[in-house]
């Protein structure tokens, strides 16, 4: 058992904590459109207030995701409007890129002032706070600070590093979904040349169940929408996303679809604001309009992990409706485009309402309400995303969607289609670049042959393997290009010892945060350029290429001068790695870092739908990645869509355990945090809370800001709790419970994942929640 979120520190000390501890928290529940003043004033402050960067943050933003130049909003990896709308931006962009563009700065003076054990005891937000990283800094276990290095010198240390190492596969490297794809494709290589697929990266825990779903039924791991499908479908189902908070800019989307008389249906076990109303939100900076929008015409709350029956329930009732009415079903398209059919049908047949009820905890009569919405629609798109994913069941659930759309023949055509939302403003792009750590041998014979390597063919480590080798002593060199591993990971006890035990930990970052402090026995923190910055190479000012939710690859291009003088690019970074590392290797990595221009001429060469590269992401708005899916080319074994018939899981729980979604709150980024409100559910100044459900307070004789701890229950029978966390009573069904990650990742157990997508699970962690003693 795991006492306090880390160890040694003072719980109350948590990861967001300390800064306001004298805050009192409040919750007053929201009752506002999405993205209205509220929006506007929290980035004036933010702006104004905090980072002191109104002037500099409004011509950056002018030129965020704009069509002729620009940077891509690094916020969300929502496509920008094709419409023409310079200025798609939204609250949570504009924070994002403040941050990133803070005049703050964290350089050796401030590293000489303050040993590693201090700053362990800071929060998040104190330590992200500090500013921007200037220099290369490597860490000194004798006087436990980190003190500079110089880049020759670091690179020489990684290097030697990895040469050193009996095997190639005691080498990890980590991928946070922000790196553009020059500085991907090159990362990739590296490994690959040095022999190991150990390429873990934050889609294990993101995505990895949409790919996995999505690739067996259809042979693409991703969705076949675009946003003009999003402008002209006629039902729109929304599972699973946070969409206020989280992808702001499918306010947009949604707010116009509804105002052309589409149907929307949020499916989410809370409602959360972007499911009502909203001010749309590239018109909140103006608010000349103050015209809230609805985004929703139904709203159904099922229970955690409840999604799969209410997928089934759905197409239990198209098949009914079949029975009176042919056109229910595409029988067409089944016939033409699909196989299993059959056995799917009779699957569905011998689902019982009663089961779908208990399981999704809605009723018939709700479930036949969306029912009717999918079956008036002639086209329909379903979007989901971590809501959906980050279960044991997530593939089956994903896979329960193609089966829906595909009854109707809602795929490769206007307005229809599978639409998952993605995290990381590159996420997508990292995977089509070469991030995987399950490569398919297609893509590696292709690599091998383009770049002459030899590429192993063993499976490598994803996030949870790397944690997990750590331990076994079978991993002993990490880097990470970006993100925050230790505090995204699951089990963060058990992540926090398996880092401590690698020889070497390397982290590509821009902002000090707690993988700093959480590190190998050696440590480096090499700080690089953010994606608003000058990338000034010898061949000029250079560009990196990105892909939307959407397969939507174009340029961006920074426009601020660097932080500091003595940050490097990313495709720089693993340049000097790579030759460091291989210093015999025949691959021109100086030569490719000169001008990304002869990255991308590789890059076309070794990969699928990126032909005429260089050309064709320089049009106005760059290119979609082709997708054959989207064409009813199917690269599936049976050349068709696959149905999948499987049954409904166990879904049966002891009494008294509850479903906890670990979420993020509005106003953080992943483990970037804020501030410590939550302004769409209502919470000022507090995030160690516990969403809960009337009833099981009434149980439990809680009422509001009572506090409790939170014991999680592995499958292992082991337990983690975390103490004193205030309950906030909220519209949530009964059994379930919901808080904030990072920090309740103490309770996920490194040995939770999916059995489908190997995913960790985030959303329907096990626990029970008592009064604190
Ligand atoms: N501002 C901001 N933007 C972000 C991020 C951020 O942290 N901040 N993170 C980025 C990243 S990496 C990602 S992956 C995305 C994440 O975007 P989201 O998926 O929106 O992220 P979460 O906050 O985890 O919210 C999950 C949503 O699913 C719902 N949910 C929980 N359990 C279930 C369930 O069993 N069924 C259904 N139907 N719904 C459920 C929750 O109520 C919540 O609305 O956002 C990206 N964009
Ligand atoms: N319990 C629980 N855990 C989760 C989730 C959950 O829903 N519940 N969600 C999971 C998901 S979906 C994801 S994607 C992961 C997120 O995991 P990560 O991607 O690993 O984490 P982030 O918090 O996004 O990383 C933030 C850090 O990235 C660095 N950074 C920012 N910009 C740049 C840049 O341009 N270049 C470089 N090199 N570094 C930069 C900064 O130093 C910053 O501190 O967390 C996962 N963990
Ligand atoms: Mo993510």
């Amino acid at each position: 058992m795991t006492d306090g979120p880390y160890g040694e520190l003072d719980p109350d000390d948590g990861p967001s904590g300390a800064r306001d501890r004298a805050a009192v928290p409040e919750f007053k529940p929201y009752h506002h459109p999405a993205a209205g003043w509220g929006a506007a004033k929290s980035v004036t402050e933010f702006m104004v207030v905090k980072e002191k960067e109104p002037l500099l943050g409004t011509r950056a933003i002018m030129k965020m995701n704009h069509e002729n130049g620009g940077f891509d909003c690094p916020g969300c990896a929502w496509p920008d409007s094709i419409k023409g709308i310079h200025l798609d931006i939204c609250e949570n962009g504009i924070k994002h890129v403040t941050w990133e563009m803070t005049r703050k700065r964290v350089g050796p003076e401030f590293f000489a002032k303050h040993t590693v054990a201090e700053l362990s005891t800071w929060s998040e937000f104190d330590l992200e706070n500090q500013g921007r990283l200037t220099e290369p800094m490597s860490y000194d276990p004798v006087t436990d600070h980190y003190v500079p290095i110089s880049w020759a010198d670091a690179f020489e240390l990684v290097g030697t590093a990895l040469r050193d190492l009996d095997d190639p596969d005691l080498a990890a490297f980590y991928t946070s979904g922000r790196l553009g794809n020059e500085a991907t494709f090159l990362y990739q290589l590296m490994a690959r040349e040095l022999g190991t697929n150990n390429l873990p990266d934050c889609s294990n825990m993101c995505h990895e169940a949409s790919g996995r779903a999505l690739q067996a039924a259809l042979g693409t791991g991703k969705g076949t929408c675009d946003l003009e499908d999003w402008e002209t479908t006629d039902a729109l189902f929304i599972m699973g996303v946070n969409a206020a908070s989280n992808a702001p800019r499918m306010l947009t989307a949604l707010a116009e679809a509804d105002r052309r008389g589409a149907q929307i249906v949020h499916i989410n076990p809370l409602v959360e604001a972007g499911a009502t109303r909203t001010i749309i939100p590239h018109e909140f900076l103006r608010m000349a309009t103050f015209n809230a929008t609805d985004t929703s015409t139904l709203n159904l709350q099922p229970r955690i992990g409840g999604d799969f029956a209410l997928l089934r329930g759905i197409a239990k009732a198209v098949l009914e409706e079949s029975e009176s009415d042919p056109k229910a079903l595409d029988r067409q398209f089944i016939e033409r485009y699909t196989t299993g059919f059959s056995d799917y049908r009779a699957k569905v047949e011998a689902t019982p309402w009663s089961l779908i009820e208990e399981q999704s905890a809605l009723t018939e009569a709700e479930v036949r309400k969306a029912a009717r919405v999918y079956c008036d629609a002639d086209r329909s798109v379903i979007s989901w995303c971590l809501g959906v994913t980050q279960h044991e069941h997530g593939v089956d659930t994903v896979r329960e969607i193609v089966n829906l759309l595909l009854l109707r023949g809602n795929l490769g055509r206007e307005g229809a289609g599978p639409s998952p939302v993605r995290g990381h403003s590159n996420v997508q792009g990292n995977r089509t670049c070469g991030i995987a750590n399950k490569p398919p041998a297609q893509f590696l014979d292709r690599l091998d042959e383009v770049c002459d390597i030899t590429s192993p063919r063993a499976d490598g480590y994803d996030v949870v393997d790397s944690i997990e080798a750590m331990h076994a002593g079978k991993l002993k060199v990490f880097m990470a290009m970006g993100g925050n591993f230790a505090l995204a990971a699951p089990d963060t006890a058990y992540t926090f010892d398996a880092l401590r035990k690698c020889d070497l930990t390397v982290q590509v970052s821009t902002k000090l945060n707690r993988s700093h402090l959480v590190h190998g026995k050696r440590a480096l923190i090499l700080p690089c350029l953010g994606r608003t910055e000058k990338d000034v190479q010898r061949g000029g000012l250079q560009e990196t290429s990105v892909e939307d939710s959407m397969a939507m690859v174009h340029l961006s291009r920074g426009m601020k001068k660097p932080a500091s003088p003595h940050l490097l690019s990313e495709p720089a970074i693993v340049a000097g790695i790579a030759r460091a590392a291989l210093p015999g290797s025949a691959t021109p990595w100086e030569y490719y870092v000169e001008d990304y221009d002869r990255i991308r001429d590789t890059m076309s060469r070794a990969l699928d739908g990126f032909e005429d590269f260089n050309r064709r992401v320089r049009l106005p708005l760059g290119f979609r990645i082709k997708q054959p899916a989207r064409e009813l080319v199917f690269l599936t074994p049976s050349g068709k869509a696959e149905f999948s018939a499987v049954d409904l899981p166990d879904l049966t729980r002891e009494p008294g355990v509850l479903s906890l979604a670990t979420l993020r709150s509005h106003d953080q980024w992943n483990t970037t945090i804020y501030s410590n409100d939550d302004r769409y559910r209502g919470i000022k100044n507090l995030r160690t809370l516990v969403f809960m459900n009337h009833d099981d307070m009434r149980e439990r004789g809680l009422t509001e800001f009572d506090e409790v701890d939170i014991t999680s229950i592995a499958r292992d029978g082991s337990t983690r709790s975390v103490h004193n966390y205030k309950v906030v009573p909220y519209n949530i069904p009964a059994g379930c419970a919901a808080g904030y990650m990072p920090e309740l990742n103490v309770l996920c157990a490194i040995g939770d994942i999916s059995t489908q997508s190997d995913q960790p699970i985030m959303k329907n962690v096990k626990v029970t929640i008592a009064r604190s003693v």
